[in-house]
């Protein structure tokens, strides 16, 4: 039986405030003929489907209408969407009994009975497979606050607890399942030794229930993983991976090869596991150096006019002190179909009294919420930074469960 792994889609998601509508677009036609030219059974879709819990209107449009089509390819039996930490379970769930008669299965979040995340291919009395859809599990979900608990204990008790449900679902399959069905998961989660970018945003509590890969029941013949954009797999285990996200989501991602995983699976044997890379609908590029490099390599950079514009990211290494650089470096590219979408500075020298008053005058946009925290906490000694850090990733992460569920 052949699956399709993919995940961390993020429709809706811009990047420095630009639209990236055109290259999700792009990827979704792609892997609709991928689905097809690869006889594809099973498409799994491991969260984050939507990059916010609000998702606008047509990041909804290209989801639906992609769903619309896959169901039409007559050789994929079924596709399985699990919830991310960035998607809304309400929103997913919203047109879930729908979906189902298409034989799309929505597992939004975590109900609380396991049978749920139980879906059988084929005939429910001998499935040729299960999947054991496991959503993000959030904090709620796997533990209650317990007072006076350390952060080694609490770590120890959030990942013991995604363990278990992983050995709870396995448990109940093995109990109750007819017959030798092909056996997978999937999760979105951190797993310890997982190479980030920039563009994941903490989950649970500040970098707690990192998860292992000893820890998923070994029966399991494929893993399939959301959550962290770089295409991964997780300690030695070749069976458990992360897909990684079909675009980069930010310019650290740039040098990534995106792919979608294959996954040809026989029961009690090991899954076959192939790669396809992913063809990438516009060039992003990250330029860095002294200014007068970065202002060479600018000038020396050529694009094709019919090509869709190239994004470029540029940092500065300044040694004394430039104004008007951002101006400066835009007006180099002007009408050469390039776009330069951000420019930063790295400060060599000690700014001046003045300049100093204008680096008041970043955009919050550009921080993030730990940015501007540790901001607010850089006089307080490296102890108190640590203790207020895990209180506060404690109160984001209580705040962004109320806000998604
Ligand atoms: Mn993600």
């Amino acid at each position: 039986m052949r699956f399709l792994h993919t995940s961390d889609w993020h429709l809706g998601m811009r990047l420095y405030g630009m639209d990236r509508k055109e290259e999700h677009s792009y990827f979704l036609k792609w892997l609709l003929t991928q689905i097809q030219t690869l006889n594809i059974e099973v498409l799994l879709i491991t969260g984050d489907i939507f990059d916010t819990s609000n998702p606008p209107q047509d990041a909804l449009q290209m989801y639906y209408q992609f769903l619309s089509e896959v169901s039409k390819i007559k050789t994929c039996k079924s596709a399985i969407i699990i919830g991310g930490n960035h998607d809304s379970a309400n929103v997913l769930n919203a047109p879930k009994d729908l979906l189902k008669a298409l034989n799309i299965h929505v597992i939004g979040c975590s109900t609380g009975n396991i049978q749920d995340e139980i879906i059988f291919i084929g005939d429910k009395n001998a499935p040729d497979a299960i999947v054991c859809a496991v959503p993000f599990l959030r904090d709620k979900d796997l533990r209650y606050f317990v007072p006076g608990e350390s952060t080694e204990e609490k770590e120890q008790r959030l990942r013991q607890a995604i363990a278990s449900h992983y050995h709870s679902l396995h448990e109940y399959i093995k109990n109750t399942a007819q017959g030798s069905p092909v056996l997978i998961a999937t999760g979105h989660l951190f797993a310890v030794g997982s190479t980030t970018s920039e563009s994941e945003k903490m989950i649970h509590v500040g970098n707690l229930g990192q998860v292992e890969a000893q820890h998923f029941p070994e029966a399991f013949q494929y893993i399939a993983l959301g959550h962290i954009h770089r295409p991964q797999k997780i300690g030695n285990k070749s069976h458990i991976r992360y897909s990684g996200s079909p675009i980069p989501l930010s310019f650290t991602e740039t040098d990534d090869t995106k792919q979608i995983i294959i996954i040809d699976a026989e029961p009690n044997t090991t899954a076959n596991i192939t790669f396809v890379p992913i063809p990438q609908y516009r060039k992003l590029l990250r330029i860095k150096g002294e200014l007068n490099e970065v202002k060479q390599t600018l000038k020396e950079l050529t694009h094709e006019k019919h090509e869709p514009t190239l994004w470029a990211e540029v940092t500065v290494t300044l040694s004394k002190q430039e104004l008007q650089i951002n101006k400066e470096l835009k007006e180099l590219v002007k009408d050469r179909n390039i776009h330069i979408l951000a420019v930063k500075a790295e400060k060599l020298y000690e700014p001046q009294t003045l300049e100093k008053h204008a680096e008041i005058n970043i955009n919050l946009s550009d921080l993030t919420f730990h940015e501007v925290f540790a901001k607010k906490c850089a006089d307080m000694s490296a102890d108190e930074q640590e203790e207020l850090r895990i209180t506060f990733d404690e109160v984001l992460s209580l705040l962004e469960e109320g806000i998604k569920s």
